[in-house]
């Protein structure tokens, strides 16, 4: 397949990147898709290292049975007859499949079609319902249907963009590169965020609002709109239903900015700027993302956003819309093809005449009849054993749901769970009976649906590896061989996806979603289908809803939803004093099953951390750089502590990604609650009542070794796998005593080959110990008792020679590289891999500019998504200079 460059669509992102891709073997270079609308040629790190995560390493490429390989026949057979008989036995809502907008639409479709139509039960949800739901039901309420307004050409006309909760220059980072440019030409940024984060540190206006506040915030925008004569009446007039309500139920509080202001905890100065902004700016786009959805007052914040649009008109229109971002690439496709449990197919509800129509269409005698179990209920009643069959698709719940040790507990307890996924290992993994190899991004063939409405092609670059099998394709095989051959008896995904795009044709009196022509797609034509939006026509997509007025509610009106600002669902007590928030990082992907592949995207945040505030900090003990120890009223985790002033006193962050493969102490989860939206069910991921303490260890050390190693089972260890070129580094500490530590001695040594390098200084608590394999270097172990370790580059580079040198084999005996004793600087820039002490350099000898420091080092020239980063470091070595001078 070398040579022409095949263009497909990035598999992170719901910004939807288009790629292109030249695979040659199992090689690949990518670039960015120029003829993309979405992304115009630009890819962020992730997007750009993906050649370094397309390798088989760690694949599934044959189907399991425990844990022997099986063939497909076998598999197929096996899961259908234990999902017939739970059926039979115990009727259709004890089995779920819980699914992801990491699934492209055919896959989507399939999955929906088998549960909802011919399972007949309504228990499928999607890990959507951690992510979109509150926006959907949001969107459901004011607009009639979970429609997005707008598209991102929106948010380069706009004169104002609000980021709500909503950490742009990390999660969505092509399309903060866009809004910078925006900027650069007088776009104006309010970023509302607890934190001061990457978004926030280059913003016009940083609102750190305290935590769970934005109802609050936003209520008080409207009643300031209203009072300053900014409400668009003749289109709320013809337009809009509710206002009259909403602006009632509004008087019943005080909506001064002085009351408002107090109750966010902001300075009224700040809160009166972005009042006046808003006020000053028709074209405003208000972007919300995880940290509006992700709350128990999710739907609240989403319609306290949309109201104030709605009130003045600013949707429709072009640089004017509220716009709920979305996370996965294909999370759009997902609530479009009706993976939700809430919703039943292509927009359409569980009311009798939806569900006739739905089963006209399928040929399906048992459509379900209500809403099935959302995730959350779902691994609930999985927990109770009232679901005794699971398959969970392309999602990792023992990680990524809130407290996880109970859904690990449920897993676990569950009679019969199904796993389908690219990777042999995951933690969810572990508790499947069956596992299924799906094909991975580069192997799979179909479409997903961007934040923008945007429909593209993932096209194929590979063979399919090994057994691995499409998702749609899998479904479809369980279901034929569950009894349905005439439903799923689809070849090719373009058959599926046009079946698909008829059902939103079919019978559709007044539905926004609709694909139109692309009902009648030729092979040839799905094969070459350009990105395009729907709603779909004869003359094509459509970039903007709603530009007429009318939606899609009976009388044409959007709704204004009276909203009531409450604080979070678990109040901080004495015990539990801190507000936990979690969320991402720049270059780490969910539970790291992707980015865990590739070294270069872990060297920005190598592991767990959580960030605490100096005035939090201090009294409790808690050190820079030192392990901290997390506790909630659901469980503990350990992770290093970063003190600074970036985080709100009172509220600490932990990022989401680490797993029990990677860091087992240092998973987010364990101790997030899992309180939920009582409408949408979306769980606060953002908001759990924390405590925070010293971890105080009594030794640390390090072990490198050529494979992933987890922490020996049985030691009391705060364990971190960290992935390098050609090695890993494993990081651990502990609070044991001398057996402990012999004891880990014992395990990591166990089988090493040869005579070990070993030196051993009692009086200094280190020891060093390297095994050699031939010239050279196998695995090497450090621990220390008094904190002092040597830096860790110079020894995973070792770990690339064939042949180590007697200096080599010195350097490891006297325990550092000869001649350097400084540890790189950290990396800062990831696409080009630009360090800390490079951009310095660039500072000191004169760069005074972002732009000025990219021209000199190339750091943040390509997707930009470390200019705020290193825009932070010009201003602390600003900052430096002052203080000399002075
Ligand atoms: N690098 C990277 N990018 C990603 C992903 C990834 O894993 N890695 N995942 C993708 C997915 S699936 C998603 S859903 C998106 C998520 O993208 P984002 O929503 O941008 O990401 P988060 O970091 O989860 O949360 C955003 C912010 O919400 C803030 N927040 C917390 N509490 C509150 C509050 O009460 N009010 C307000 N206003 N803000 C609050 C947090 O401090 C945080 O900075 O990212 C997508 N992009
Ligand atoms: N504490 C905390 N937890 C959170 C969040 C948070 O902000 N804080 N955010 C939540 C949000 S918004 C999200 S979206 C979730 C994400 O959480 P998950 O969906 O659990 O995370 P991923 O790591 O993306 O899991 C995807 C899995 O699918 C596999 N996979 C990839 N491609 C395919 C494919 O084509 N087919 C199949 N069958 N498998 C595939 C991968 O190997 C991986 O195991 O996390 C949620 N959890
Ligand atoms: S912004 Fe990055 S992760 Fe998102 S779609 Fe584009 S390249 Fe992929
Ligand atoms: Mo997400």
């Amino acid at each position: 397949m070398a040579g022409g460059a095949v263009r497909t669509a990035c598999p992170y992102c719901g910004v939807g990147c288009g790629v292109a891709g030249r695979a040659e073997g199992r090689g690949l270079e990518v670039s960015g898709d120029a003829g993309h609308p979405s992304n115009i040629g630009r890819l962020c790190s992730k997007g750009s290292a993906l050649g370094a995560t397309v390798g088989l390493e760690g694949r599934l490429l044959t189907p399991m049975i425990g844990r022997r390989a099986a063939s497909w026949d076998e598999a197929t057979a096996l899961v259908a007859r234990r999902f017939r008989e739970t059926i039979a036995r115990h009727g259709p809502d004890s089995v779920a499949f819980y699914v992801s907008g990491q699934l492209l639409t055919e896959d989507y479709y399939a999955a929906n079609k088998l549960m909802k139509g011919f399972i007949g039960s309504g228990n499928i949800d999607t890990n959507s319902r951690l992510c979109m739901a509150s926006a959907v039901v949001a969107h459901k309420q004011a607009f009639g249907a979970d429609l997005v307004p707008g598209c991102y050409e929106d948010l380069e006309l706009a004169d104002l963009v609000v980021f709500s909760g909503h950490n742009a220059a990390w999660t969505h980072p092509v399309l903060f590169r866009r809004m910078e440019q925006a900027r650069a030409r007088g776009q104006r940024h309010v970023v509302i965020d607890p934190r001061r984060t990457d978004t926030a540190e280059v913003a016009d206006l940083h609102l750190a609002l305290a935590p769970q506040t934005d109802v609050r915030l936003w209520n008080g925008l409207l009643a300031e709109l209203d009072r300053r004569g900014a409400i668009d009446d003749a289109y709320v007039a013809a337009h809009v239903a509710g206002f009259a309500e909403v602006m009632a139920a509004l008087a019943a509080d005080d909506q001064s900015p002085a009351a408002v202001a107090a109750d966010c905890g902001l300075p009224l100065a700040d809160l009166q700027t972005f009042y006046d902004w808003f006020v000053q700016t028709p074209r405003t786009v208000s972007l919300f993302s995880m940290g509006a959805n992700q709350s128990t007052q999710g739907v609240a914040k989403g319609l306290a956003i949309i109201n104030t649009h709605l009130a003045t008109g600013r949707i429709g229109k072009p640089g004017a819309c509220p716009f709920s971002i979305t996370g996965q690439p294909n999370a759009m496709g997902g609530r479009e093809t009706g993976g939700m449990a809430t919703t039943l197919a292509g927009h359409m509800d569980f009311d009798d005449a939806a569900r006739a129509r739905v089963a006209r269409f399928w040929g399906a005698q048992d459509v379900a009849p209500r809403p099935g179990l959302k995730a959350i209920d779902m691994f609930d009643a999985i927990a109770e054993g009232k679901i005794k069959a699971l398959w969970v698709m392309a999602t990792n719940p023992a990680v990524s749901l809130p407290n996880a040790t109970k859904v690990r507990a449920a897993l676990a307890a569950c009679p019969f769970v199904v796993v389908s996924d690219c990777m042999a290992q995951t933690d969810t993994a572990e508790f499947a009976h069956v596992k299924l190899p799906a094909l991975a991004w580069g192997e799979k063939e179909g479409t997903v649906t961007n934040s923008e409405r945007r429909i593209s092609r993932q096209r194929r670059l590979f063979d399919p590896p090994g057994e691995a099998r499409a998702d749609w394709r899998i479904i479809a095989d369980v279901a034929v061989a569950m009894g349905h051959r005439d439903a799923f008896d689809w070849r090719t995904p373009a058959q599926v996806f046009r079946e698909w795009a008829r059902l939103t044709n079919y019978e559709n009196h007044g539905r926004m979603l609709s694909l139109g022509p692309l009902a009648a797609l030729t092979p040839e034509a799905y094969e070459d289908l350009e990105p395009v939006q729907w709603p779909v026509t004869a003359e094509g997509g459509t970039a903007r809803l709603f530009a007429d007025g009318v939606f899609q509610t009976p009388d044409g009106r959007a709704r204004m939803v009276v909203t009531q600002a409450k604080g979070p669902a678990q109040a901080l007590d004495p015990s539990y004093p801190l507000a936990l928030n979690t969320g991402r990082v720049r270059d780490h992907w969910h539970t790291l099953t992707r980015t865990g592949l590739a070294p270069d995207l872990c060297r920005h945040t190598p592991e767990p951390y959580v960030e605490i505030h100096p005035t939090d900090a201090g009294p409790l003990g808690v050190v820079e750089g030192a392990l901290a120890r997390v506790q909630t009223a659901q469980g503990e985790a350990i992770a290093l502590a970063k003190v600074t002033d970036r985080q709100r006193p009172g509220a600490i962050f932990m990022p989401m990604h680490w797993t029990q493969a990677f860091a087992p102490s240092g998973r987010a989860n364990a101790l997030v609650a899992a309180a939920v939206d009582p409408q949408s069910g979306q769980p606060e991921f953002k908001h759990t009542p924390a405590r925070v303490r010293p971890y105080r260890e009594t030794w640390r050390g390090f072990f490198i070794a050529r494979e992933a190693w987890s922490a020996p089972s049985g030691l009391d260890l705060v364990w971190r796998r960290i992935p390098q070129a050609g090695c890993q580094l494993h990081e651990f500490a502990g609070r044991g005593d001398e057996v402990e530590r012999e004891a880990l001695r014992r395990a990591l040594c166990k089988g090493a080959a040869g005579e070990p390098l070993r030196f051993e200084d009692p009086a200094a608590g280190s020891l060093r110990e390297a095994y050699l394999a031939g010239e050279g270097v196998e695995r090497v172990l450090f621990t220390a008792t008094n904190g002092a370790l040597p830096p860790r580059d110079w020894l995973v580079e070792l770990f690339a020679k064939d042949e180590l040198s007697g200096l080599d084999r010195t350097a490891l005996l006297i325990g550092r590289a000869p001649g350097r004793v400084v540890e790189s600087a950290p990396l800062v820039c990831a696409c080009r891999g630009v360090r800390a002490d490079k951009i310095g350099a660039a500072i000191t000898a004169g760069a005074g500019s972002v732009d000025a420091v990219s021209e000199a080092t190339g750091a943040g020239s390509s997707c930009g998504s470390c200019r705020p980063e290193i825009a932070r470091i010009i201003a602390q070595s600003k900052r430096k200079e002052v203080r000399h001078a002075a």
